[in-house]
């Protein structure tokens, strides 16, 4: 890590310290202290009960006999990634996998605080739920019609279907399209980048998933030598997906494998300076946020722009 000049020490998340402080950092640095008051939502978020009802697009499991063998070991999670589950929560099959559990998406929302997020990849909604506690007005694009009907019905059970704009749309057509816009139209603050990393198989060095039968000992040591590249993002690759998003905000939140790396995301901030956009010979700090639950790492949320700690007055 040391080496990498622009990328600072991780934070850490661990869901115990959460729930002590609301959020843990091992930089100790308060967040989003001098971020102006005006991007801060501060007022307390009252739930608003709509209905919005998917329950014919996919099964509500309530016993694991009810589960493909393939999704059993996210169903035994579930609570973890919508605590409010048993009141109807719907997730399909990439749902199952790739939902960012609630805790964590709660740590991210409270770290992009702004008036207007974008998330463009919401997948069932863990993220863009917990968005609409934090920002004023959330954007949640999906290109998957299914993905987006079960995102608004779960964000109907948190009572806050309201607060989000649902776009069915392709994100690469959507940036275009904004980007070639009349300046009126309202501005993005910062983007939520959770792309599909390639399914479940993305943990493995060959792009194919490793048979559920391998052993325990095999997969870590498989893990341990395997490093994920953006290369295997989609629906284009990482780094161009970032290349695009700067050009809507320079405050970018990007959810990565829990083994990208590391080369791959400090030069992500390197491209600042070699397209000629940094407007100071400054060297702008990535912060690599680890996400853990209990003694599992789960991901990475790298923080760009103005949501790097010490780095608020570029927002
Ligand atoms: P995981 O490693 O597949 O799950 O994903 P888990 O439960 O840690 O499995 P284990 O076998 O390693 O124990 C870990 C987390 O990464 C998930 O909870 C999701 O939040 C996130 N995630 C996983 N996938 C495959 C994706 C993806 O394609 N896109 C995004 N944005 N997030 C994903």
């Amino acid at each position: 890590m040391g080496k990498k000049p622009n990328l600072t020490g991780l934070s850490r998340f661990l869901p115990q310290d959460f729930l002590n402080s609301n959020a843990t950092s091992l930089s100790e640095k308060p967040q989003n202290q001098s971020r102006s008051a005006k991007k801060c939502k501060t007022e307390t978020h009252v739930p608003v009960r709509t209905k919005y009802d998917a329950t014919a697009l996919v099964p509500h499991y309530t016993t694991t006999h009810e589960v493909p063998e393939n999704l059993q070991k996210y169903f035994s999670q579930r609570k973890r990634y919508f605590s409010l589950y048993d009141q109807g929560c719907l997730l399909d099959e990439e749902g199952w996998y790739s939902v960012t559990p609630e805790n964590i998406a709660v740590q991210i929302a409270d770290r992009c605080r702004c008036d207007t997020i974008l998330d463009p990849f919401c997948g069932v909604g863990g993220n863009a739920i917990a968005f609409a506690k934090t920002c004023e007005h959330v954007i949640a694009l999906d290109i998957s019609p299914t993905r987006l009907a079960l995102a608004r019905h779960n964000a109907a059970i948190y009572g806050v279907a309201d607060r989000i704009e649902f776009i069915l749309a392709d994100y690469i057509s959507f940036a275009n399209a904004y980007l070639s816009r009349p300046h009126s139209t309202r501005n993005i603050d910062v983007v939520f980048l959770s792309p599909p990393w390639g399914g479940p198989g993305y943990i493995s060095t060959s792009e194919n998933n490793v048979s559920a039968d391998s052993n325990a000992d095999f997969q870590d040591e498989l893990e341990a030598h395997s490093q994920y590249s953006l290369s295997r993002i989609q629906p284009i690759h990482g780094a161009d997906l970032f290349r695009l998003t700067k050009r809507i905000s320079d405050n970018i939140a990007y959810f990565l494998p829990r083994n990208t790396d590391l080369n791959e995301i400090s030069a992500l901030g390197l491209l600042e300076k070699d397209e000629g956009v940094t407007p100071d010979d400054k060297p702008r700090m990535i912060e690599v946020e680890e996400e853990w639950m209990g003694s599992k790492l789960k991901a990475l949320t790298c923080y760009f722009g103005g949501l790097v700690a010490g780095q608020e007055h570029v927002f």
